[in-house]
């Protein structure tokens, strides 16, 4: 008998400058999200509120009636697709009865399943005890009450805390050591690269088809309609044909890396420093957008800013623009008159892959160009 999947039941603040469109788009992106986590979402309502509140970040009220349908719904989980802080996420827990998860605690739980690598796993569990460690004072406060009275300090609770927050300090001391070996043995493999080799970086949102690309131009990768798929970065060799006067082979190293997303943590993206340091440091990057999905120029907003983030505003780069078999001619057209530069691909059928090549073959250093002898060369 198969498992049946954890049901979760989606919402999403809605401010008065929100639109309710963008907020259903998010609602849907959330519910991927949770379907890449294993669970099934079984519903999705925005909370129109004008301010946070404080204690549930929602309002106790809407709270209630949103927990009372997910109940119907047999739901188990409440995720917010805001980021809450762990006192709101305990409130909203006990006024509902239902077990609550923010958007930035799922990613976390999504990214803790797909790590493989010792390297994705040290960084990982880094992230985690960053998003954990601000978010221990609440889970005591119970105890702290217990002993609290004026004027008086410690007790249980508040020990409890202290040993708490030191075994999480000293864990992330000691990742933090691990990933900077790590970091070291990545960096002598780069520098043991053929150095006339260029490397170009597969970059953008996840699920855009950045592995199906990589698959494309290389042969390999492994692609899957899910979320953050990949989490390692994967440097293969591509092909690009052969010198027309020498006959040599023309390649580049391709690198596929782990996809951005709106509120990508900041956590991860500090945890993630040292693999998105082969986006650093490649020569050019292919920048990736799925041009099928109604959220893709936002996307590109939160690809540029990522970029700009971890240091890479100023490499040149190309926008791919993938996946236009899902979109009509007029579409096509359409995007190829807002972004005349970008090349349009379709990473199943391989159309449009021979400009990417193209744009590759410009950063291969080919043979010396044949020029023209000067007089007193001629003799
Ligand atoms: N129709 C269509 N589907 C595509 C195309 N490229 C990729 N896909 C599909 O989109 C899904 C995601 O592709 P991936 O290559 O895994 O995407 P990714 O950017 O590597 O995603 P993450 O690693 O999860 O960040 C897969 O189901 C692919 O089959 C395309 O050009 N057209
Ligand atoms: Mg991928």
């Amino acid at each position: 008998m198969t498992e049946r999947p954890i049901r979760c039941y989606l919402i999403a603040h809605q401010g008065p400058q929100d639109r309710t469109d963008q907020i259903m788009d998010h609602l849907a992106e959330l519910a991927e999200l949770a379907r890449a986590c294993g669970m099934e979402s079984v519903g999705k309502h925005q909370l129109k509120r004008a301010t946070v509140e404080s204690r549930s970040y929602y309002g106790r009220g809407q709270v209630e009636a949103v927990a009372a349908e997910a109940r119907r719904n047999e739901a188990e989980f409440l995720i917010c697709d805001d980021e809450l802080s762990g006192s709101q996420v305990r409130n909203i827990e006990k006024i509902t009865g239902l077990r609550c998860m923010d958007r930035t605690g799922l990613i976390l739980s999504i990214f803790e399943q797909r790590a493989k690598s010792r390297e994705a796993k040290a960084q990982v569990e880094l992230a985690r005890c960053e998003y954990e460690l601000p978010r221990l004072k609440g889970a005591w406060t119970h105890l702290e009450r217990q002993v609290g009275g004026v004027g008086v300090r410690g007790g249980p609770g508040e020990t409890q805390i202290e040993v708490d927050r030191r075994m999480i300090r000293a864990r992330i001391g000691q990742l933090k050591k691990e990933l900077v070996h790590l970091e070291q043995v990545r960096e002598t493999q780069r520098q043991g690269r053929l150095p006339d080799i260029p490397r170009v970086a597969l970059v953008g949102y996840t699920n855009a088809g950045k592995t199906c690309l990589l698959r494309a131009l290389t042969g390999e990768g492994e692609p899957a309609d899910m979320l953050f798929a990949t989490l390692d970065t994967t440097t293969r060799k591509a092909w690009l044909g052969q010198d027309e006067e020498t006959g040599e082979p023309r390649q580049a190293l391709v690198s596929d890396t782990v996809g951005f997303i709106r509120k990508l943590p900041h956590q991860l993206v500090a945890a993630f420093r040292s693999t998105l340091g082969e986006v650093r440091t490649a020569e050019a990057l292919l920048v990736v957008a799925d041009a099928a999905n109604p959220e893709v120029e936002d996307h590109l907003k939160v690809v540029g800013e990522t970029l700009r983030a971890i240091g890479c505003g100023e490499h040149p780069r190309l926008l791919v623009l993938n996946q236009v078999d899902r979109l009509t001619r007029p579409q096509r057209i359409d995007m190829k008159r807002l972004h005349p530069d970008a090349v349009q691909t379709c990473a199943l059928s391989k159309s449009g892959l021979e400009d990417v090549r193209t744009w590759i073959l410009d950063l291969v250093p080919g043979p010396p160009k044949p020029r023209e002898l000067e007089a007193w060369e001629i003799g």
